[in-house]
């Protein structure tokens, strides 16, 4: 292998100037003086991008001529969030973009917020996807991101006079977008619908209709590792541009339709968050997208032939299925290779079968993907046929190993009722050689719970791999005081690229001179939140109340209604004179959620939250000790900005329901104590902080499946607990809905006959915990001792710790030579 050439001599300041110039004018057209702030982002993204280039290709070629297998990361949602600074970072050119900017007479910070966040996905999902190709392309592991370039992407969320949420269409490309390079002459046909006929004894497949797969890459660039990878994002486009003659007859709108159905395939990310919605167009987008990723890997990996030798596909690229929504790409290899290879079977399946990896993200059962069998024959009828004969191969396999008659029923990849559907989690399990949970608890649950009878037949398969997340853009770029002070405690900038090294302050935790110093950082970082979401959302924050957050989907097994409640149970005890104003430590509540559109129960918690955060603000009694803050539209840049301000993290979901949390993982890097329930990751962030770290409370997986077993009955613990009592009252009375006793009936009404995920049951040990955390609080000095445990015991849980665990436990390849 040759020397890596870039970046070779970063460039100097006064290059990058020049540089920007050229851009503004050959890309844009515009004299520095004409140029406004977004002309200058758009120009130095080109620059990035150019700087970035050698590395790209060269990265490109030494995986295609090397004999390093590729990983290909199959994902329905890529969560990127902003890219300059990240780019500007990993490339090593920071200081030359701040300098060369301010010499054209622009704000730096003013250029890098110009830029539209792109929300091309739902929530942790999304974003680990996204973490992982940053760590990837860090470790220098040869990696492709395949994913849907959305043209709209989550939606963007507004609250109205009452509180409710609206959400608005986000069209995030009617803004420049300079990171995406289209490749037309890289396009792939994926064909739809029709039929399949025998011809010559052979089964093929007469589609209806095609889509044109049009790739819009964008670069990966690793930090400090020289190396490049591709994100490509397919976007959907007709090949019937225009029905001429249907035109002529002037039927214009018929005329396009063909136009509008194929480009509808890539419009709109579902807004769903791990619940699952049986939609046509759903399954045409995963289909989309997963034929169009692997015919190009084909493409790249044998280029200049028209007979690829595929059955050593598997050594060329592993393809890791992010949750089910690529699943159908398993059936699809195996019709590439028969159908359009002329491979048999076995060989097919031996190589689908090495080819194919999946990660589960959930533990809900309503969010493992079924699709009915009617649905993919009227769409995808030869893929059927192939799930059909995979099915049959499997339960022959079943039969063999002993498996009993209802052990098979319950296990069939396609069912054998009325209505048969195809159950996209078993389809990957079986035909895929490794299946991952997220995090231990989660994993072990797979094994015991979720996927149990698979696990007693395939044991080996059951893997763990504990998400992890990116230092580069949640410590570094998120945390720059944060981040000083960590290379000043430990004398390096290593632990960017080795997060281990936090260990090195646990000492540090210890001396009261970098305590202070710490509190100081968090202490300016509260500050800085409290400037922007003035700026932003006309909030007044006080910066010397407790910042105590809670960011994630709006979902009832999260279980935001019991902070909600524990907030209006304090505001109650105020009212009623229970507690004097004065004890009460002031805290700064800060709730960041979208609830999906249909979620009725999850949209009525969102205006109960603003509803309490309006009559708490105007009610002097209050006296100011507590607020609550509910940013709207929560995103990336938001957590950039407040998960380095928050100082208590609250992860308080039902014990077994969240496979993993990464935002628990962010904060604890970032030096906030954490509240928590034994639930996904939280267990191991505890086991490794120290359990004194770590503010535990609630229910265990083993009680929580007791009480279901014993039957759970919510309104006992309304009766049992005043506090609690209190809160649903005034709920349900109307204090927070100007005397109307209706608006939150239906909330109330779950509460005290149905509350499934045990929000009442966790209540009171939820309130015994507050006096702790409020006790600890009242000790700075032990409270940020304990916040330095956390940063220097969680770097375990960075996304280059996961991705090397992939790479030794599934992919079993490796970074390319140096
Ligand atoms: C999720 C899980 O809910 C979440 O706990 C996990 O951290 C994340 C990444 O593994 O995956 N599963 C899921 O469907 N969504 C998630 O965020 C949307």
């Amino acid at each position: 292998m040759t020397e890596l050439t870039a970046p070779k001599s970063p460039l100097t300041a006064n290059e990058f100037a020049d540089e920007i110039r050229q851009a503004l004018k050959y890309t844009q057209g515009v004299t520095p003086e004409q140029a406004k702030t977004a002309d200058v982002y758009v120009a130095t993204a080109t620059v990035v991008r150019r700087h970035l280039m050698d590395s790209w290709m060269k990265t490109q070629q030494d995986m295609i001529n090397g004999d390093t297998k590729a990983v290909g990361y199959l994902s329905a949602e890529f969560l990127m969030g902003k890219q300059l600074r990240n780019a500007l970072l990993n490339a090593g050119l920071t200081p030359q973009f701040e300098e060369a900017v301010r010499g054209l007479g622009f704000d730096p910070q003013a250029v890098v917020d110009a830029e539209y966040e792109p929300g091309l996905g739902n929530g942790g999902l999304g974003r680990l996807a996204a973490c992982f190709i940053d760590s990837l392309a860090s470790l220098g592991v040869p990696a492709f991101g395949y994913g849907i370039q959305y043209k709209y992407g989550i939606f963007r969320q507004e609250f109205d006079d009452e509180g409710r949420q609206i959400e608005r269409p986000d069209y995030w490309l009617s803004n420049e977008d300079p990171w995406g390079h289209i490749d037309y002459e890289r396009d792939q046909r994926v064909n739809f619908g029709g039929k399949v006929v025998e011809e010559n004894g052979k089964r093929v497949w007469k589609p209806s209709w095609a889509v044109r797969a049009i790739p819009v890459d964008y670069m990966v660039p690793g930090y400090a590792s020289g190396r490049v990878n591709t994100l490509r994002l397919w976007q959907a486009r007709s090949y019937d541009e225009f029905d001429l003659l249907t035109f002529n007859k002037s039927e214009y709108l018929d005329a396009v339709k063909p136009q509008v159905k194929a480009e509808d395939i890539s419009k709109v990310l579902y807004p769903e968050d791990s619940t699952e919605v049986g939609k046509e167009l759903r399954l045409e987008q995963q289909y989309f997208f997963a034929s169009a990723s692997i015919h190009d890997a084909i493409r790249v990996f044998y280029p200049d032939t028209d007979k690829p030798d595929l059955t050593t596909f598997a050594d060329k690229i592993t393809f890791q299925l992010n949750d089910t929504h690529p699943v159908i790409g398993i059936p699809e290899l195996m019709r590439i290779m028969i159908d359009e290879y002329g491979y048999d079977w076995d060989t097919a399946w031996e190589v689908t079968h090495k080819t194919f990896n999946y990660t589960c993200h959930t533990l809900l059962p309503e969010a493992l993907e079924v699709w009915p069998a009617s649905l993919i024959g009227k769409l995808l009828p030869r893929h059927l046929e192939i799930i059909e004969r995979i099915n049959k191969q499997f339960v022959s396999e079943l039969e063999a190993k002993g498996a009993s008659e209802d052990q098979i029923k319950r296990m069939l990849i396609l069912t054998d009722d009325e209505h048969p559907v195809v159950r996209m989690a078993y389809l990957a399990t079986y035909a895929g050689s490794n299946v991952n949970g997220v995090a231990e608890l989660h994993s072990q649950l797979l094994k015991d719970v979720t996927l149990r009878d698979f696990s007693d037949v395939y044991p080996a398969k059951f893997k763990n791999v504990t998400n992890g997340v990116t230092p580069r853009r949640f410590i570094k770029l998120a945390n720059p005081r944060l981040s000083e002070l960590i290379t000043e405690g430990l004398g390096t900038d290593k632990w960017l690229e080795d997060l281990d090294l936090l260990e090195g302050l646990a000492p540090l935790a210890q001396d009261d001179e970098f305590v202070k110093k710490f509190a100081a950082v968090k202490h300016e970082n509260k500050v800085a939140f409290a400037d922007f979401s003035k700026q932003r959302y006309g909030a007044e924050l006080d910066a010397n109340t407790m910042f105590d957050t809670m960011i994630k989907r709006l979902h009832e097994y999260k279980r935001q209604a019991l902070k909600i409640l524990e907030i209006i149970a304090t505001y109650s005890d105020i009212k009623s004179g229970k507690v004097n104003v004065q004890d009460i430590t002031p805290r700064t509540y800060i709730f960041g959620a979208k609830a999906a559109p249909g979620y009725y129960l999850a949209k009525m918690t969102i205006q109960l939250i603003n509803n309490v955060a309006k009559v708490i603000d105007n009610d002097p009694d209050v006296n100011g000790k507590i607020k609550i803050f509910f940013p709207w539209n929560y995103n990336i840049e938001v957590a950039q900005m407040l998960i380095p301000a928050t100082e208590l993290d609250e992860q308080i979901s039902q014990a077994g329901k969240e496979a993993s949390g990464t935002s628990n993982m962010k904060f604890a890097l970032n030096g906030a104590l954490t509240v928590g329930t034994l639930d996904g990751a939280n267990v191991e962030i505890r086991e490794r902080v120290g359990a004194d770290n770590f503010f535990l409370f609630g229910m265990t997986v083993d009680e929580v499946e007791k009480m279901y077993e014993q039957g759970y009955d919510p309104s006992k613990y309304y009766e049992a607990d005043p506090r609690l009592k209190a809160a649903i009252d005034m709920v349900a009375d109307g204090t927070f809905s100007n005397g109307d006793r209706n608006t939150y009936a239906p909330l109330v009404s779950d509460w005290l006959t149905k509350d499934w995920f045990m929000t009442l049951a966790d209540f009171s040990a939820y309130h015994d915990i507050q006096a702790d955390i409020d006790a600890l609080y009242a000790d700075q000095l032990e409270w940020n001792r304990k916040a330095i445990l956390n940063v220097a015991n969680s770097g375990y849980f960075s996304s280059d710790r996961s991705i090397k665990d992939y790479l030794d436990r599934i992919w079993h390849t490796r970074s390319l030579d140096k």
